[in-house]
């Protein structure tokens, strides 16, 4: 019994289901996170915002809407927070990263989808995520076919709005996103029933910016020689940055970065400083999809960045807040978004040179890259990374995998393995 049963079923939750689901999280978040040695003291931040993250946020959330702010889920870094915020809505990333649901999935969805699109097919279907269950608005995108197509059976269930997300990145297609990003915006403010101003735009891009910011900071702090903070907590800063309250959230990971520059100045670090130093690239990984991660932090390597949307991907370019007008503004957000070098475009040589300059900067000595089973951009671009990054001289492990436990022992073989290789 929890203090919050009763928001959770007015938001009509599978009590039941959801308490399992909770049990298992936590004890999940236990062994991965709570079990790791020489953690910050900015952690508490995390371990507490995902002790609540069906709590105390999802009761924000509710307050919000108690107060005639609307809330808006997406499941891509697509969709321009900067216009949810500008029309006083809360915008919350819903990428779910479990494998409970999936059955409920599966009985409108094919089996051999990524486990990604049937996590938040099932999560909707069984009513055990009060995320989505509090949205007004969920906005899907026309990213890669599996989301496309899910979005039209996720609607019959859920008040869905897509945006079109063009394919290249030629004048046309920016065109097109321009266009897409003003359909948004007249979207959002039909729904919120206010009217997008400079001035709340400009207040709006400084917010992303500022969050932005701060994680590119953590990002290159973790350049640093012993490796000053753990993939797994890294990875849940950039998950939390969807789901928590951006100034909070800037905030906090303002103080664990000053936590982390103190203890880079002392040269102090989570791992020795000969520990092999591993870049993870790929997919998403949304929470709690920390199973990788585990997985090589387990294996004697530890995690310095993340080549993902969970991760640098969406942080690494800033909307210039240089414009003052509200079409200026619109401008320098198509322009930033249109930057974003996810595996559905074509052709994307940009992602290849990222990655390549990323594993140079943060000093990796090898990349995972790691496709969810069934994803084919990811996994077909796998194999022009592994030879961008072959040039280069760093060596890659290529993953597919999904969200069960049944490949753990395996995945840890095949992660030695090369672990073992970069040490000699
Ligand atoms: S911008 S990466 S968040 S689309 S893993 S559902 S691609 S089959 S998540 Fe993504 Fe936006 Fe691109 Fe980023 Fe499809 Fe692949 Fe599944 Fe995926």
């Amino acid at each position: 019994m929890s203090q919050h049963d009763a928001m959770w079923e007015k938001l009509n939750l599978d009590l039941p289901a959801h308490e399992g689901l909770m049990q298992v999280l936590g004890k999940f978040y236990n062994d991965i996170y709570l079990s790791q040695e020489g953690r910050l003291q900015g952690a508490q931040y995390l371990d507490f915002v995902l002790s609540e993250i069906h709590g105390l946020r999802i009761r924000e959330l509710q307050e919000a809407k108690a107060v005639g702010r609307k809330i808006v889920g997406t499941f891509c870094v697509f969709v321009p927070e900067e216009i949810t915020l500008a029309a006083e809505a809360v915008q919350v990333g819903l990428c779910a990263g479990a494998e409970v649901g999936s059955e409920a999935a599966e009985k409108v969805l094919p089996r051999n989808t990524c486990a990604l699109i049937k996590s938040f097919v099932g999560f909707k279907l069984s009513r055990l995520c009060p995320f989505i269950e509090s949205c007004d608005l969920i906005v899907g995108e026309t990213t890669c076919d599996g989301k496309k197509k899910a979005y039209e059976i996720f609607a019959e269930h859920a008040p869905v709005y897509v945006m079109e997300v063009p394919q290249m990145k030629r004048g046309c297609d920016r065109d097109l996103f321009r266009a897409e990003v003003l359909r948004f915006k007249d979207r959002i403010e039909e729904l919120t029933g206010k009217v997008i101003t400079a001035d709340s735009l400009k207040k709006a891009i400084k917010l992303v910016n500022d969050r932005r910011r701060v994680l590119q900071l953590l990002s290159t702090l973790r350049s640093a020689k012993p490796a000053p903070i753990s993939g797994r907590d890294a990875l849940l800063v950039n998950q939390i940055s969807f789901y928590d309250d951006p100034a909070r959230f800037t905030a906090k990971i303002g103080e664990l970065c000053a936590e982390l520059e103190d203890r880079v100045a002392k040269g102090q670090g989570v791992a020795p400083a000969d520990t092999p130093r591993l870049m993870l690239s790929g997919c998403p990984m949304a929470v709690p999809n920390w199973k990788l991660p585990y997985v090589i932090e387990s294996s004697g390597a530890v995690i310095v960045g993340e080549e993902s949307c969970i991760g640098t991907r969406n942080t690494r370019d800033l909307v210039d807040e240089s414009g003052q007008s509200l079409e200026d503004m619109i401008e320098a957000i198509v322009d930033r978004y249109m930057r974003i070098d996810c595996a559905c475009f074509t052709p994307n040589e940009e992602r290849l040179d990222n990655i390549v300059a990323m594993a140079k900067d943060l000093r990796a000595d090898g990349v995972v890259h790691y496709s969810l089973s069934f994803c084919q951009p990811y996994a077909i671009e796998s194999f022009k990374v592994e030879r961008a990054l072959k040039k280069a001289g760093i060596p890659m492990l290529a993953i597919e995998t999904d969200y069960s436990m049944q490949d753990v022992e395996q995945l840890k073989t095949r992660v030695e393995a090369f672990v073992e290789m970069l040490k000699v």
